[in-house]
């Protein structure tokens, strides 16, 4: 992923190496990242529960052994100790349709309450999905949203598709 962000440009925001506008880092997630704000940064997306170091150390080896299967990305505020203040996914989930296709999942997207409106969510969506595309071979890319977020989204090419529904079951 480090080669990718060095050869990375955007059109409308800075990114050199991985560092973004001087204040940010953007980097894969890191067992350091617990101590960090990483897990209640995801509880402003959605119920954690409790989750002890060993098993997020547990889980994060686990995703690491399937390679290039889980790309996890966080911003890390340089100017607060080092604070998880962004993170996003990109899941490549290998299949046997498509000729061995590789199908993308952009998953939990969240950025501090406090730090929205400077683009950051746009930076890693765009980030990921240009990533699945061009260096993961993905043949197509998914995710799941609220209504107010479809907007948002959708600049990034995501809409919906009329041969498919989204069916759930909660357990
Ligand atoms: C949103 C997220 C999804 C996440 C889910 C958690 C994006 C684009 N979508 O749908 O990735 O897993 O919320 O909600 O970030 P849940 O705990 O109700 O499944």
């Amino acid at each position: 992923l480090q080669s990718i962000f060095k050869q990375y440009s955007l059109k409308d925001h800075k990114l050199e190496g991985n560092i973004y506008d001087g204040k940010y880092l953007i980097r894969p997630l890191s067992l350091k990242d617990y101590d960090h704000g990483y897990i209640d940064l995801l509880r402003q997306l959605t119920e954690c529960g409790k989750i002890s170091y060993e098993e997020f150390q547990e889980r994060f080896y686990e995703m690491k052994q399937c390679s290039n299967t889980y790309h996890i990305l966080v911003i890390e505020d340089m100017n607060l100790n080092k604070k998880i203040i962004g993170t996003t996914t990109l899941v490549c989930e290998k299949k046997f349709i498509r000729q061995l296709g590789v199908r993308g999942r952009i998953e939990d997207v969240v950025i501090d309450n406090e730090y929205r409106g400077q683009q950051l969510g746009k930076l890693l969506v765009d980030l990921l999905t240009k990533l699945a595309k061009e260096k993961c071979d993905c043949y197509k890319i998914s995710l799941e949203c609220k209504d107010n977020l479809i907007g948002f989204y959708k600049q990034f090419g995501y809409d919906h598709e009329d041969k498919q529904n989204y069916l759930c079951q909660r357990f």
